[in-house]
C-alpha cells in the first residue's frame, strides 16, 4: 500500500498593476525553479509565462493577480502559474490562441506562447467578467504525469500575514483519495500550527476512515487552539465519498443528480469535538468536489459561470477565489475531480 502525497507547499499571490510587479512575480518563480533544480531551459520557460501572463494582465485588463504554487508528482517536480483578472474576458477564445490574432492588441501572440511553453494549459473566460489561466510547467523533460486525478487549489494568507492559518492536503492510496482541509482558529502563525497539526494527523496514520481521521486530528491538536476541519475520503472503486466536518469548512460534491451539501458537526477540533458521525455520500465518474474554508463566501453558483464546471479545477478554485474571498481571511478553496478512465 502505497501512500503518495500529491500536493504540498503553500502559495504565492502577487498582485499585477504594473511591470515592477510583474518582476516581482518573475523573481519569486525564478527563486521556486531553482529551489526544485529546474533546468536553465525550463526556468526560462517559466519566466517567459510568467511576463506573457502578467503583460497581458496590465494591457487588457490594468490589473489582476499571478498564483504561483509548487507541484510534486513521484520524483517529478513542477510549478503551476494562475492568472486572474476582472477586466473585459475573452470573446473568442479559440481565435485569440491563434497567433497575431487579438481585438485588442494584447491576448494575442501572448495565448499561443503562454500554451505551447507549458506542458498544462487551460483558460476561462465566458466573454466578459475577467479572464482565468492555469499553466503547470514541469522540471522533468516528461509530460505531465497521467493522473486519476485533478486537483484544483486555492490558499492563501490574509493580506499582511506572512504564513496561512488554512491547510490541506490530498493523499492518494491504492485508488482511493483523502482531502483534508482544515481553517486553525484566528490567523496567522498559531492558526498555521493548528491547521498543519490536522494535516500531519493525516499523512500519519493512512488507511484510516474520515471519523477515526477526525480523532487522530482531534488528540494531535490537544494544546493548539484549535481548527475547523473536513476530511473527504472517495473510495477505491470510486463509487461512494465518506465524510467527517468540524466547523465552517464548507464540502459539496457535484454528481449528475445536482449539487450536494455535505453537512459538518459543531464544534472545535483540538477541543471541543463530540462523537462524529460519518456522512456517505455517491460518487461518480466525473463527479466534483468543493471545499472552502471561511475566508470564501459561501454565496457562489456555478451556473452562473458557463461552462466553469468543465474546465481545469484549478480555474475553479481561482475564479470563486477572485470573485468570492472574503478579503479579511485566509481562503482555501480546493476542487477535486475524477477524471474519467476509458
Ligand atoms: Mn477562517
Amino acid at each position: 500500500m502505497e501512500t503518495i502525497l500529491i500536493h504540498f507547499g503553500a502559495q504565492q499571490a502577487f498582485h499585477i498593476g504594473d511591470p515592477s510587479e510583474i518582476f516581482a512575480a518573475r523573481r519569486a518563480a525564478t527563486y521556486l525553479a531553482k529551489s526544485l533544480d529546474f533546468n536553465d531551459l525550463r526556468r526560462a520557460q517559466l519566466e517567459l509565462v510568467i511576463t506573457e501572463a502578467g503583460t497581458n494582465i496590465i494591457k487588457h485588463a490594468q490589473r489582476g493577480e499571478l498564483l504561483l504554487r509548487a507541484l510534486t508528482h513521484e520524483d517529478n517536480f513542477g510549478i503551476e502559474i494562475i492568472a486572474i483578472d476582472n477586466g473585459p474576458g475573452i470573446s473568442n477564445i479559440n481565435f485569440q490562441m491563434e497567433d497575431g490574432n487579438s481585438t485588442t492588441g494584447t491576448y494575442g501572440g501572448g495565448l499561443g506562447a503562454m500554451s505551447r511553453l507549458s506542458q498544462e494549459f487551460d483558460i476561462y473566460s465566458n466573454g466578459q467578467n475577467g479572464a482565468a489561466l492555469i499553466m503547470v510547467i514541469w522540471a522533468d523533460t516528461i509530460p505531465a504525469p497521467d493522473e486519476q486525478w485533478k486537483i484544483g487549489a486555492v490558499c492563501l494568507p490574509m493580506e499582511g500575514e506572512e504564513v496561512c492559518g488554512d491547510a490541506w492536503t490530498v493523499e492518494v492510496c491504492d485508488n482511493s483519495l483523502t482531502l483534508l482541509v482544515a481553517d486553525g482558529l484566528g490567523h496567522g502563525p498559531e492558526a498555521a500550527r493548528a491547521s498543519q497539526a490536522a494535516v500531519t494527523a493525516i499523512a500519519t496514520n493512512p488507511g484510516k476512515s474520515p471519523a477515526a481521521l477526525m480523532d487522530c486530528a482531534h488528540k494531535a491538536l490537544y494544546g493548539t487552539r484549535g481548527a475547523a476541519v473536513a476530511i473527504s475520503k472517495i473510495n477505491e472503486a470510486r463509487s461512494e465519498l465518506k465524510f467527517a466536518g468540524v466547523g465552517n469548512i464548507a464540502v459539496s460534491v457535484f454528481i449528475s443528480a445536482g449539487r450536494k451539501h455535505l453537512l459538518s458537526h459543531n464544534g472545535i477540533v483540538g477541543s471541543n469535538l463530540r462523537k462524529l458521525q460519518e456522512i456517505n455520500q455517491a460518487w461518480e465518474e466525473d463527479a466534483l468536489l468543493i471545499a472552502h474554508s471561511d475566508g470564501l463566501g459561501t454565496r457562489w453558483d456555478l451556473d452562473q459561470y458557463p461552462g466553469l464546471a468543465q474546465a481545469h479545477p484549478g480555474l475553479i478554485a481561482a475564479i470563486l477565489y477572485r470573485d468570492f474571498s472574503r478579503g479579511r481571511d485566509d481562503v482555501t478553496v480546493i476542487v477535486v475531480r475524477d477524471i474519467t478512465e476509458f
